[in-house]
């Protein structure tokens, strides 16, 4: 199956330009109308501006898609949680019933892939839920770490999550935990996590050497380029953890489940902190959008040798 790329993006490919991949998840359930918006259009202007080509994907009218317009952006971020959430579990049906789906990092990935896109600009990752020994919430996104060749630069992941846990999941997969200028895995919000990486890099060009690297012997899979916030922006942990642990007490007292819980938690945060925590999301993603554009044409550059 082809993916379908804007006549930018698939020019760019044929001629090994960088190109950056996003995922539409974050536009339509992971920030509100109209910051939403607004946010995927700075992200792709600042990858412009970086010399790289954005290539926004998400599934319409049950094509596989690399580049949006901007009238599909607007939809996806006006209808938001009215479009499908899509893992990579969810892809055979809106494909098979030629309907709309919002892309998850997971399936980001996967499309990403097939299109010969090799890096992907993100806000956070999913991963292993807290209490996951009981609820078995393990995001679909980790998995698809240990098949797509593709690196994701992401400001780490929420502490909605069980950090250690997924860490160690990442690991049993084999995938790549880069800090990029840090020795340790941010948490979104918080430059800082407790948790310590082994692996580190300091320039884009060295990210670049390691994806080659890694393709080149057949370790196939994605890497996960850990950018911490800018710490202008940063919401220290000890301040944004009690709001953390409400938002996910109130979804156990609700008794969220499945899909629903990530996009739950990140629109309680946001409501609980008064749009403080969606500031600094919207600036670790366009952060985030930088370095992906940088290490893109890093990569390219590579290529071409
Ligand atoms: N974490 C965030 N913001 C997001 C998401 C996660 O801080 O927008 C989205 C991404 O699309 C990610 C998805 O791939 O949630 C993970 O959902 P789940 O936990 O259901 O796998
Ligand atoms: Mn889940």
């Amino acid at each position: 199956m082809k993916v379908k790329l804007t006549p930018e993006v698939k020019s760019a490919l044929a001629k090994k330009k960088p190109v950056v991949a996003l995922e539409s998840t974050i536009i339509a359930h992971g920030m509100p109308f109209p910051q939403n918006l607004e946010m995927a259009r700075k992200v792709e202007k600042v990858i412009r501006s970086e010399g790289a080509v954005p290539a926004t994907i998400a599934v319409i009218d049950g094509a596989l898609r690399a580049g949006l317009t901007d009238k599909e952006l607007e939809r996806f971020a006006k209808e938001g949680p009215g479009i499908l959430k899509v893992s990579t579990r969810d892809l055979p049906l809106v494909v098979a019933k030629k309907l709309n789906g919002a892309t998850t990092v997971a399936s980001t990935m996967r499309i990403a892939a097939m299109a010969g896109i090799h890096v992907f600009a993100t806000g956070g990752i999913g991963g292993v839920h807290r209490g996951a020994e009981k609820t078995f919430d393990v995001s679909a996104d980790l998995i698809e770490f240990s098949k797509s060749n593709v690196a994701v630069v992401t400001a780490g992941a929420k502490s909605i999550l069980d950090l250690a846990l997924t860490l160690e999941v990442l690991e049993t997969q084999g995938v790549p935990v880069v800090g990029f200028g840090t020795d340790e895995f941010p948490a979104f919000f918080s430059r800082q996590s407790g948790h310590r990486l082994t692996l580190r890099a300091d320039t884009a060009k060295e990210v670049a050497a390691m994806m080659r690297a890694k393709w080149a012997m057949g370790l196939s899979g994605g890497m996960v380029i850990a950018n911490p916030i800018p710490a202008e922006h940063e919401i220290p942990a000890v301040q944004i953890a009690p709001y953390i642990e409400r938002a996910i007490a109130e979804a156990n007292a609700k008794g969220i489940h499945g899909k629903d819980v990530t996009p739950f938690l990140l629109k309680r945060i946001t409501e609980i902190t008064e749009g403080r925590s969606l500031t600094a999301n919207l600036q670790l993603v366009l952060y985030n959008a930088r370095i992906a554009a940088q290490i893109a044409k890093e990569f390219a550059r590579s290529s071409k040798k």
